[in-house]
């Protein structure tokens, strides 16, 4: 046995198999051999039962993704598992940290499963394009029922321990010290006399209606549209209620192998293998100290600095909130306290849980009581003059040490930074509204700041829970810079014949969460009108911002008004086309000279999708980012672009970046737009014929 990382030694009656696979546990290998010989060793030994437990931060996370691509060594997981659970002793899994995919479905076949309280578990296969290809789908319907198993198997979210509790996939949750805990409970089984319980030999009951498979395939239709492993996942759970594992568990190798070498588990896979490629910045070495971070100011109480303060309270960083008038603060205080109790009402967090952090919140009005913090996170309106004069004072105020973050989408981080003595300290975070529910972080390095402020910040990043993406300074950084003439398209495409709801659909049926004009609804005309007159630009004197204007200008502002480019039921909310805006159009269209009319949905698809990509390979080329991945996180985690498309650098990829540079080619000169002219790194790439991804 390979005994640094699978170990075993028979304690009293117990055989205890420990694994160490660090960092995450993961079933490489080596741990799949060992899991078979420590078996081999306890079956033949005195043990009475045997515990699986881990060493380190974590249960084991899943199988080893530095695996996926090779072809797999026996012993296979599936034969592992299935040793495990025909095993001829009970067997105990205890579980702590992240108990999922592969790790889960270990656990399943275990007889009996303990767990510390802060242990989370799932089956998150569908997030790699993948399906649970170990036993999953059909072990866990037996354990937690049909719609339970279905929710876990086709979102891919972990569930809490008391969740698992709840629903019998543990039977146990463990107080105190893990190992400790782990051996009393399964000495007490040994000393109860339990027997085996193979999870095979349950039976999963069948769901009353009729059509109930049919029903759930519709209820995930929107989140899971164009993906292939979730319809599949349906299919396998129902085959878990009424044929033995053994036929189940053969469709389940067929479907997984079906998911495995599909374009989308590729997709899904690149972006999960780079996805932990993003907290690495090439030119900054990963031992760089960072500097402590105890507490943490937040200057503006309002949507945004509430919403980032939230994060850090979470996180358990205490936040100083500061606003310029006590009033202010008050009603900052008062919407958090409100968005606390909406998520203890709606059972994200226990109310013990959302008083420890409220308890980190305190407030000020005065800069003073900030001379300490550790780092301030400003978040006051979007306005260079305003943030400028925010940062002479905090430049004043606080300690040489602290570090000066500006939360901004689109303003120059260098001309802010230039407003301290402290240029070196000062740094971007674009956060996304809303900021303590979307994930990604736009960490924006400005020209002078130090390698041990990104460092630091990256790791702040991670701790309040956020994927943080280094970028540079340019206008809108990565993610709203690209946004500019995806936008800009989506535009000229109503203009020249499509309609709002065509343009939409045409995104939403290619994979996008949202069509970029409902995306313009609800967040909010009025946005980029301010932004277009704060820039100098005249209302309607450009073609492809003269229907926003308009709309803006008829108090037409989106959602929140009750109508933009759609109008708005009052009680459902729910978007209806709107023959006003159909009539505006023409207008608009004829004021700029317009011919209208029929636009495909592929020509929109395809329009959209090339000025991202195009956009993209400009950003590349100017550093703005370091790695087209980056590029790919960003747009997955910010703007809703399918996963199963790997993100706009992956997908260019995928069409071949030769396509990319003749399809650019023949729309600029169909167009004569500027936009459409190939960046030179395309054509350098396509030229030399090396993807996009070459550069990862
Ligand atoms: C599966 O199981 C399929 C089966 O059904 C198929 C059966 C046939 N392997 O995120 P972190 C590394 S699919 C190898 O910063 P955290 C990662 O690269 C799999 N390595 O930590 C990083 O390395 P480094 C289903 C892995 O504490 C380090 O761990 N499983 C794996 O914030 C730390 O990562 C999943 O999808 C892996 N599977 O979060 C779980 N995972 O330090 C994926 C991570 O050199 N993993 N690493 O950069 C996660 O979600 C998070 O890593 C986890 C820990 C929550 C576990």
């Amino acid at each position: 046995m390979n005994k640094s990382v699978v170990n075993y030694q028979l304690q009293d009656q117990l055989g205890i198999i420990t694994i160490n696979n660090p960092p995450v546990n993961a079933l490489s290998h080596p741990v799949r051999a060992g899991l078979t010989e420590a078996l081999e060793q306890a079956a033949s030994d005195a043990s009475s039962a045997v515990l699986i437990i881990c060493e380190g931060r974590t249960f084991i996370a899943g199988a080893d993704i530095t695996e996926f691509g090779k072809t797999p060594q026996p012993p296979h997981l599936p034969d592992v598992i299935e040793a495990i659970e025909s095993f001829s002793k009970p067997v105990v899994a205890a579980l702590h940290g992240n108990a999922l995919g592969g790790g889960l479905e270990v656990a399943l076949a275990a007889h009996y499963r303990c767990a510390i309280a802060s242990t989370k578990l799932g089956l998150p296969e569908v997030k790699l394009g993948l399906l649970p290809g170990a036993g999953g789908t059909q072990r866990l319907p037996r354990v937690v029922g049909v719609e339970a198993a279905l929710d876990m198997m086709t979102s891919g979210a972990p569930i809490n321990a008391s969740k698992a509790l709840d629903l019998g996939l543990i039977d146990k949750v463990l107080e105190g010290e893990l190992e400790t805990a782990a051996i009393d409970y399964a000495m007490a089984l040994i000393a109860e006399g339990a027997t085996v319980r193979p999870t095979s030999h349950r039976v999963a009951a069948v769901p009353e209606a009729s059509d109930y498979y049919d029903q759930y395939l519709k209820k995930i239709e929107r989140k899971s549209r164009g993906q292939i492993a979730p319809g599949y996942i349906v299919e396998l759970v129902e085959l878990s209620t009424r044929t033995d594992i053994t036929a189940g568990q053969a469709v389940e190798r067929e479907r997984f192998m079906a998911c495995r070498n599909s374009p989308q588990a590729s997709a899904m896979q690149h972006v999960f293998f780079f996805y932990f490629a993003t907290s690495k910045l090439p030119d900054i070495p990963s031992d760089t100290p960072i500097l402590p971070v105890e507490s943490v100011a937040v200057i503006g109480a309002g949507t945004m600095g509430g919403g980032i303060a939230m994060c850090l309270a979470n996180a358990g960083v205490p936040v100083i909130l500061v606003e310029t008038k006590q009033e202010f603060l008050d009603r900052g205080m008062g919407v958090i306290k409100g968005n606390y109790a909406t998520s203890v009402k709606r059972g994200r967090f226990s109310q013990a849980q959302a008083d420890s952090f409220l308890a980190n919140f305190s407030g000020t009005t005065n800069y003073a009581d900030i001379a300490n913090v550790d780092v301030v996170i400003e978040a006051v309106f979007e306005n260079m003059d305003v943030k400028k004069e925010v940062f002479a004072k905090l430049d004043q105020a606080c300690k040489p040490s602290c570090i000066l973050a500006t939360n901004t989408s689109y303003l120059d981080v260098d001309e802010i930074a230039g407003a301290t003595n402290r240029p070196e300290q000062v740094i971007g975070a674009h956060f996304f509204s809303p900021a303590n529910v979307m994930k990604l972080l736009e960490v924006v390095r400005a020209a002078k700041t130090s390698p041990q402020v990104v460092q630091t910040f990256m790791k702040l990043a991670k701790k309040i829970g956020k994927i943080a993406v280094a970028v540079r300074v340019c206008n809108g950084f990565v993610g709203n810079r690209m946004l500019k003439g995806y936008g800009r398209q989506a535009q000229l495409c109503l203009l020249e014949g499509a309609s709002p709801e065509q343009v939409d659909s045409a995104m939403q049926d290619w994979g996008m969460a949202m069509g970029p004009i409902a995306v313009g609804d609800l967040a909010g005309l009025d946005i980029g009108y301010r932004s277009r007159r704060d820039q100098g630009i005249e209302s309607r004197s450009v073609k492809e911002s003269t229907l926003a204007d308009t709309l803006v200008e008829m108090e037409r502002l989106g959602q929140k008004s009750g109508s933009g480019y759609y109008r708005y039921d009052p009680e459902t909310r729910q978007r209806q086309n709107d023959p006003a805006v159909e009539s505006l159009i023409d207008e608009v269209a004829a004021t700029w000279n317009v011919e209208r009319r029929e636009l495909s949905k592929d020509e929109i698809v395809e329009r959209l999708v090339l000025s991202l990509i195009n956009e993209g390979a400009a950003i590349l080329q100017e550093g703005i980012a370091a790695r087209p991945s980056d590029i790919d996180i960003v747009y997955l985690n910010g703007y809703g672009f399918p996963a199963w498309r790997g993100g706009p650098m992956f997908y260019a990829d995928t069409l071949g970046l030769s396509v990319v540079v003749e399809k650019l080619q023949a729309l600029q000169s169909s167009t004569g737009d500027a936009c459409w002219t190939p960046s030179p790194l395309l054509i350098e790439l396509a030229e030399a014929g090396k993807p996009l991804t070459s550069l990862n």
